[in-house]
């Protein structure tokens, strides 16, 4: 039999995997009650890949994911509250509900968020490691990220920054087979991400990302490389998401009995069953490590309820650019309509013509919402 490690670490990952399951299915089904604004994207399937990468980072290692990434919160300590919170747009959220689902942000446990762009989280995480490097500090900065953000140009440069600084960064793809509706066959030439280390020199390795002690195990020594030799190493996770990419996905593109085979390898399910066999917790144990999920969610649904909208007046607080600027939509203090820089008044006619443009564009993306509940959108 599998050697499992201490009855508490066990009872602590099975915990956090079930905290997470239990959370996201809970926000899918406030979102359907339109308690959340934006996007929602649920990783339940991915809870082993997350719990273990998460469960061997020291306390002041940094995390920064993706949009699919309530679950990342939970894991680094996030309360559910503030995460829920922020799923529903209030001020207790952890962004004071100002960035939503795709935007969940926890410096004080160093998870650095939630990013909507695409690949956009990975030269940030260089960042992250060029500063540990910098102030000769020996944090990793842990970076997950999909299959399909492999195939952005962001990858490589990072990857080679990464390497040729030597960084102390693990980037960890969380690779579900799937870029929104597009199957990883279809989207990328190789499809054994972990090869794609070798062109920056850097090792790479598949692991079993359903089996939350495989990750665990192979993590750890990842982060030891990263934080004992200063170099970065790619770790391709194999998972699944059973919910569609986004609350917006009729799923189209994929058999109902793919999900029903990877369901059979349910993270949660299959290390009950490891912890029960191996005598380390009771069936009554489980039950309750269950219930206790079932509970810390509820309360963080009646938290995030009650916890108010942010007032109008605070639009523009913690914006990074006010007041006077030079930019055609520059953000203007007066009011909360969009006013044209003072200063780009004197821009160019062709100047202007692109920003009008640009800025008649942005507004039919946002009439695009209601048509994205009905197709794969973002
Ligand atoms: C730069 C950029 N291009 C396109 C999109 C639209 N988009 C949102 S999610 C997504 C798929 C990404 O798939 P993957 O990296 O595998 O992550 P997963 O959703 O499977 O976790 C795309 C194309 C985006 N958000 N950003
Ligand atoms: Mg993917």
């Amino acid at each position: 039999m599998e050697d499992l490690p201490d009855r508490s670490t066990c009872e602590g990952l099975f915990g956090r995997m079930c905290l997470i399951r239990r959370f996201e299915e809970e926000a899918g089904r406030q979102y359907q009650r339109a308690k959340a604004g934006g996007f929602l994207h649920l990783a339940i399937g991915e809870e082993a890949t997350i719990v273990g990468t998460t469960s061997v980072m020291r306390d002041d290692d940094y995390l920064i994911g993706t949009y699919r990434t309530h679950g990342h919160a939970l894991a680094r300590g996030t309360p559910a509250n503030a995460v829920m919170a922020e799923i529903f747009g209030r001020v207790d959220g952890t962004s004071g509900g100002r960035g939503g689902s795709m935007h969940i942000f926890d410096a004080e446990r160093r998870f650095m968020g939630g990013y909507g762009i695409v690949g956009g989280n990975l030269p940030l995480a260089a960042g992250i490691g060029l500063a540990s490097q910098y102030r000769e500090e020996d944090t990793v900065a842990v970076c997950m990220f999909g299959d399909g953000a492999s195939n952005t140009g962001n990858f490589g440069e990072t990857m080679n920054l990464a390497a040729l600084w030597s960084l102390p960064v693990v980037f960890l793809v969380e690779n579900n087979l799937y870029g929104m509706g597009t199957a990883i066959e279809r989207h990328s030439a190789v499809t054994d991400l972990s090869q794609k280390a070798a062109g920056y020199g850097v090792d790479g390795e598949r692991i079993d990302g359903m089996d939350v002690l495989a990750v665990r195990d192979r993590v750890a020594a990842h982060l030891e490389i990263a934080r004992g030799e200063g170099r970065p190493t790619l770790v391709e996770a194999f998972t699944y998401r059973y919910r569609g990419h986004s609350a917006a996905d009729p799923e189209v593109y994929r058999e109902k009995d793919e999900v029903e085979e990877w369901r059979e390898k349910d993270p949660i399910e299959t290390f009950a069953k490891k912890v029960l066999d191996a005598g380390l917790l009771t069936e009554e144990e489980i039950a309750e490590v269950r219930a206790e999920a079932d509970r810390e969610v509820g309360a963080a649904v009646e938290f995030a309820d009650a916890s108010p909208e942010p007032p109008l007046e605070t639009l523009y607080d913690e914006l990074y650019v006010v007041g006077e600027t030079m930019g055609w939509y520059a953000v203007d203090e007066r009011s909360p309509e969009p006013y044209r820089g003072e200063f780009g008044e004197d821009a160019p006619d062709v100047a202007k013509e692109l920003a009008e443009s640009g800025a008649a564009h942005a507004e039919e993306d946002e009439g695009d919402e209601v048509q994205a509940r009905e197709g794969v959108r973002n």
